[in-house]
């Protein structure tokens, strides 16, 4: 059989293939050409040698297409015909895009930038269950991010410390609290304890703020463990719940969203960077938006986590626009956050998000009930356009916290 050729180079993609953009470093002496076609020949059809049992027909059906190389940026594209795909099946889609080409030994590197999906392939998925506009409506805040905290120290405290700490900080300000994405079920702060006691603090608090109030409790967990806590969880009244989704990866993430038990999904990141190294955070943000996350973290720019202004604001985006037939993601900045860093914060990213704050407002002088306060000041303040530090003048706790935290 005469050898069949992956090269397609000017080609366009079709209407229903996905197309990868990669970043590839050759390793010695092979051109950029060959590795290309390397890369197209083992992430659908090929393998080392020519092989007997592969028709020419199936070939022109399944093969994956080299269409652009760029020899200056070592970017290179491939489309890959949908036939090679289960639709609504993410663990096949990195096994084929982002399976054993990551172990060539032709490639000294290898960083999947970007993966543009037709509209057939997104739609095979739920998405997520509520996404902004009905996280907005639960709050009834329309136009200021939504207030979030995460209670530190990370663990150690027990239920009803937990539960005391939930009321002064829901009751100053506060929309939502989470666990953090260390703690579940712990010796000294079991899951079940800290969902009663938790809960009946969130009720109070509600009542004596007349406003909603949400617990994000971290369901983290090998699958069916996650299943049950989440539905203690409802049984509470709770309506989100949150998953260390690069953990617990995205077979469990996907079962998880197709039970439809009516929870919105907090998506924390923890150890995203093992892969967004190789990954980009906009191809992960991607996929998350599939399996059904409906709050994401994406970074703060100005906080402690790793992560590209460009980058962060690209993500952003791209959960708020439109995307097949997928509900809008809300994306959660978190990581170092203060109030001095929420006017800068708010001016790069908008009003669209949750804004976390864990030592930010525990470790404001005067305590968590007044970090709080300072907290939902300096949203207030960034949300209606007003410097901080003209907003602190008849804001004390906000003052005690500039003064506090000087960059
Ligand atoms: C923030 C946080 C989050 C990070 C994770 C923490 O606490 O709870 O886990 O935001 O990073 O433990 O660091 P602080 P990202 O407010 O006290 O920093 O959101 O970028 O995934
Ligand atoms: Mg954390």
């Amino acid at each position: 059989m005469a050898k069949l050729s992956y090269l397609h180079l000017g080609t366009k993609p079709k209407p229903n293939e996905i197309v990868t953009t990669l970043r590839v470093l050759s390793s010695k002496g092979l051109s950029l050409k060959r590795t290309a076609e390397e890369i197209a020949a083992e992430s659908s059809i090929g393998t080392w040698t020519t092989v007997g049992t592969l028709n020419k027909k199936t070939f022109n059906k399944l093969s994956a297409r080299v269409i652009y190389i760029n020899y200056a940026t070592q970017i290179i594209k491939i489309a890959y015909p949908m036939d090679l795909f289960e639709k609504g099946n993410i663990p096949q889609l990195f096994a084929t895009v982002a399976g054993n080409i990551f172990s060539m030994k032709i490639l000294k590197s290898l960083r999947i930038e970007d993966i543009y999906f037709p509209d057939e392939y997104i739609n095979s998925f739920p998405g997520p269950a509520f996404g902004i506009k009905k996280i907005r409506g639960l709050f009834k805040a329309k136009d200021r991010p939504l207030v979030g905290c995460i209670i530190k120290p990370k663990v150690g405290l027990t239920p009803k410390e937990t539960a005391k700490l939930a009321y002064d900080v829901f009751s100053n300000g506060v929309d939502l609290i989470k666990d953090d994405e260390t703690l579940t079920n712990m010796t000294f702060c079991k899951f079940e304890q800290r969902v009663k006691e938790v809960s009946k603090a969130r009720d109070k608090a509600e009542k004596d703020t007349r406003s909603k109030k949400e617990f994000i409790f971290n369901v983290t967990a090998p699958y069916e463990t996650m299943i049950e806590r989440a539905k203690l969880v409802k049984k509470y009244g709770g309506h989100v719940i949150m998953i260390d989704v690069i953990t617990t990866g995205f077979s469990a993430l996907q079962s998880f969203r197709n039970r439809n038990l009516g929870l919105i999904i907090h998506g924390h990141r923890a150890g995203h960077s093992a892969l967004t190294d190789d990954i980009s955070m906009l191809v992960v943000s991607k996929l998350v938006r599939m399996s059904g996350v409906d709050e994401f973290h994406t970074g703060t720019v100005v906080g402690k986590m790793d992560g590209k202004k460009k980058d962060i604001i690209e993500i952003n985006d791209f959960l708020r626009r439109d995307w097949g037939k997928l509900k809008k993601v809300m994306p959660v900045a978190s990581g170092g956050l203060h109030p001095r860093l929420i006017e800068k914060l708010v001016k790069i990213l908008g009003t669209d998000l949750i804004i976390n704050f864990g030592g930010g407002i525990h470790g404001h002088p005067k305590g968590s009930a007044k970090g709080s306060m300072a907290a939902k000041q300096s949203i207030d303040a960034a949300a209606q356009g007003i410097k901080n530090t003209v907003y602190a003048r008849d804001h004390k706790e906000l003052d005690q916290a500039l003064k506090c935290w000087k960059k």
